[in-house]
């Protein structure tokens, strides 16, 4: 099997996260220069506004980088047709199930890598002709299913011949050195590279990434049947209160228009929408993205150095009968 650096013409296998607002060309170019896969995320923008950032990536990096659509977008078979006429290298998908654009794809050459949140939307797409597919675990900021990483990303290695990326809870080369064991051939990684320097982000947002712990964050509209993990502020105590009442969908909806772009370009960090994973207690600092990649790539190859003292060469300190 091709691994995912192969498949892609990149270095790392490190794929950036489709964040709406957040992953522009700035930063999806950045991560590419940095050798990983930088991806521009469409979110619930229009082909216009997408077709620009493509060219304006082109205009700064000449490495392979992708397009993410949201399945659920009012926009995503604009964009679509978009990747195509463009000829985007890769496109990487989310919040759905993108079989219908798969063949049309395939056919104008590009790498179709959707994100799945179960091992049987996985196999679907593989049958559909998938190159690839991320398992995002929930642990993951944005929308998100109900598995988790952990048990995910082996579930969906089985399940499929197409190699698996991991995603969800991982910022760092012990959680990237994890996902392969589980069974990945790559990782994606979002919530750290909204602290990017190159990640045009309000300060206010990144700020709020950085001081985060463990467990800053909450899951909003689950009775939507999109539930979304963002970080914990004044928006989500006041969403989570009338969710336990009467909310209806209509006015959920309401209430979270136009939350992320306060959020990312208003740096409303009170009444905006911080989307972060559970990671957002790994980010430490504002960081160049390909300084981030070389961390997680050098962080990985220290936690395999480590294994390899620790186990010996045939692992016999797994059985304890035979330790000191
Ligand atoms: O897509 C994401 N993360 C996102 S998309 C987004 S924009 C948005 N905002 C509010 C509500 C909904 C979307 C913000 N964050 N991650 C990938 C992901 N995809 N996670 C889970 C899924 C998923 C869920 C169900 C993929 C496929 C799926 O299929 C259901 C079906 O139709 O079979």
């Amino acid at each position: 099997m091709k691994d995912i650096t192969g498949l892609l013409g990149i270095r790392y296998p490190v794929v950036q996260g489709g964040m709406a607002w957040v992953a522009e060309h700035r930063l999806a170019a950045a991560v590419s220069n940095g050798g990983g896969l930088g991806v521009i995320a469409s979110g619930s923008a229009d082909a216009d506004f997408v077709r620009g950032q493509v060219r304006q990536a082109r205009g700064l990096t000449g490495k392979p980088f992708g397009v993410n659509i949201v399945v659920i977008s009012p926009f995503a078979d604009d964009i679509a047709q978009l990747a195509i006429d463009e000829k985007v290298g890769v496109v990487t998908t989310g919040a759905g199930n993108p079989a219908k654009y798969i063949e049309a794809m395939k056919a104008a050459g590009i790498i179709v890598i959707p994100v799945v949140a179960s091992a049987a939307l996985a196999k679907r797409l593989e049958r559909a002709g998938a190159d690839a597919v991320v398992a995002e675990g929930c642990e993951a900021g944005g929308h998100i299913g109900e598995a988790t990483t952990m048990n995910l990303v082996p579930q969906v290695a089985d399940a499929v011949s197409i190699p698996v990326i991991a995603a969800g809870g991982i910022a760092d080369g012990r959680g990237a050195a994890a996902a392969f064991m589980l069974g990945a051939k790559g990782v994606q990684v979002g919530t750290r590279f909204v602290c990017a320097e190159e990640a045009v982000v309000s300060q206010a947002y990144k700020e709020r990434v950085i001081a985060a712990g463990d467990t800053d964050t909450v899951v909003t509209g689950r009775f939507t049947g999109h539930p979304v993990r963002v970080l914990r502020n004044k928006l989500t105590r006041e969403i989570l209160a009338k969710e336990k009442g009467e909310l209806s969908f209509e006015e959920f909806e309401e209430l979270m228009a136009g939350t992320l772009r306060k959020a990312v370009v208003d740096g409303d960090v009170d009444y905006g929408s911080l989307m972060a994973g559970q990671s957002a207690g790994l980010v430490k600092k504002i960081q160049p993205a390909a300084e981030i990649i070389e961390e997680i790539a050098s962080g990985m190859r220290g936690v395999y150095a480590s294994l390899g003292d620790y186990y010996g060469q045939d692992g016999e300190r797994i059985c304890t009968e035979q330790a000191q």
